[in-house]
């Protein structure tokens, strides 16, 4: 399958898949978004010379090949996969940044190793609070440090996976090949590529990506006293129609997708007057912890005109969507109702 996406930027890649790649349960591996901080591995790295280190606050230091990863406990999981900037430009007041539409998301099945076997193998201690990933390591973008996460011990042992296949293929080397570390329902800035160091560390990393960037803050307040990007956020889109197209009178499909990081779908509403009035939509696809879950409504409409659609989703802790994204300065999360209005018009 061909697909062409929309480049934002071409060095580093960051770039976007059109709506209509975003219609499958899976999303194939072509349609998957590309987000860079820094240069892409102009090679892929060597597999018989990788290695993965386990370091820091641990009570004895591991070192693995691939082979030793492969032999292994296997975990095969669907995981929905977004970009904290995702939707920015979709903000009623606008964010710098990559000015993404609703691509930077997708859905795919991972295959790779539990983090916790791993961690396991190394000994925790009354220290091992926080992991820190890092990977191929070029100091990257206009900061000029590398890209270095760190996660709470919890979630590392909980439900954090080290990836090395995106639906039965070995990881893309644009997206992080051999391995890719996994927090699952977590947003992609906490899954660092290229992965070959694992450091247990007592408090969180200190550095650009985890102090500056990713992190929910408003203008003039300091980005280290924000919220860390974390769990996917509550979120539905529509995928069918697209904005702008123009249909006949009868019956319409509209279907499009919902997430919630870690939580499922329990419901979700299309309007198709600003939000004033809710009607409920089916559920045509897998309902599955981790993943988006795929709705549609059969429209009948008599009259012609131009409408604006928009979608509520709520998820299994009895949340629903706000209509309008929270603005912080560097446009993450946006989930709002009204900011993902498609507009169309009926013949
Ligand atoms: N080493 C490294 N890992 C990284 C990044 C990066 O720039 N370098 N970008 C992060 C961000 S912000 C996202 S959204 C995802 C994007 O992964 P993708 O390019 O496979 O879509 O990777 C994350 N891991
Ligand atoms: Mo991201």
């Amino acid at each position: 399958m061909e697909i062409k996406k929309r480049i934002m930027t071409e060095n580093p890649l960051n770039a976007e898949p059109p709506i209509t790649a975003l219609r499958s349960w899976l999303t194939p591996n072509e349609a998957f978004f590309n987000r860079n901080q820094g240069a892409i591995p102009s090679e892929p790295i060597d597999i018989k010379q990788w290695r993965l280190k386990i370091t820091g606050e641990i009570k004895k230091e591991v070192e693995l090949t691939f082979d030793d990863i492969l032999e292994m406990p296997k975990v095969v999981v669907a995981n929905t996969f977004e970009c904290s900037g995702n939707s920015r430009s979709l903000l009623k007041e606008k964010a710098p940044g990559n000015p993404w539409t609703i691509g930077g998301v997708a859905n795919v099945i991972w295959t790779g190793v539990n983090l916790k076997d791993v961690l396991m193998m190394a000994g925790l201690t009354d220290k091992s609070n926080h992991v820190a990933f890092e990977g191929f390591g070029r100091p990257v973008g206009g900061s000029g440090v590398e890209f270095i996460r760190s996660i709470p011990i919890d979630k590392a042992m909980d439900s954090t996976i080290l990836a090395y296949e995106m639906n039965g293929e070995p990881l893309p080397n644009p997206h992080g090949y051999p391995m890719r570390a996994l927090p699952l329902g977590w947003y992609g800035a906490n899954s660092v590529k290229w992965l070959n160091k694992i450091i247990v560390k007592e408090h969180p990393y200190e550095g650009y990506f985890m102090d500056k960037a990713y992190r929910i803050f408003q203008k003039g307040q300091d980005p280290k006293t924000g919220e860390v990007v974390t769990e996917i956020k509550l979120k539905s889109i529509i995928t069918k129609p697209l904005n702008g197209d123009i249909l006949k009178r009868g019956r319409i499909l509209i279907s499009g997708m919902a997430y919630a990081g870690s939580h499922t779908i329990e419901a979700i509403w299309l309007s198709y007057d600003r939000g004033n009035t809710w009607h409920e939509c089916q559920f045509t696809g897998p309902n599955q912890k981790y993943s988006w879950r795929q709705w549609q409504y059969l429209w009948d409409v008599e009259t012609s005109g131009d409408y604006t659609i928009v979608s509520k989703a709520k998820d299994s802790k009895g949340n629903e969507q706000s209509l309008q994204g929270k603005w912080n300065a560097h446009g993450y999360c946006n989930n709002g109702i009204l900011d993902h209005a498609i507009k169309i018009t009926i013949l």
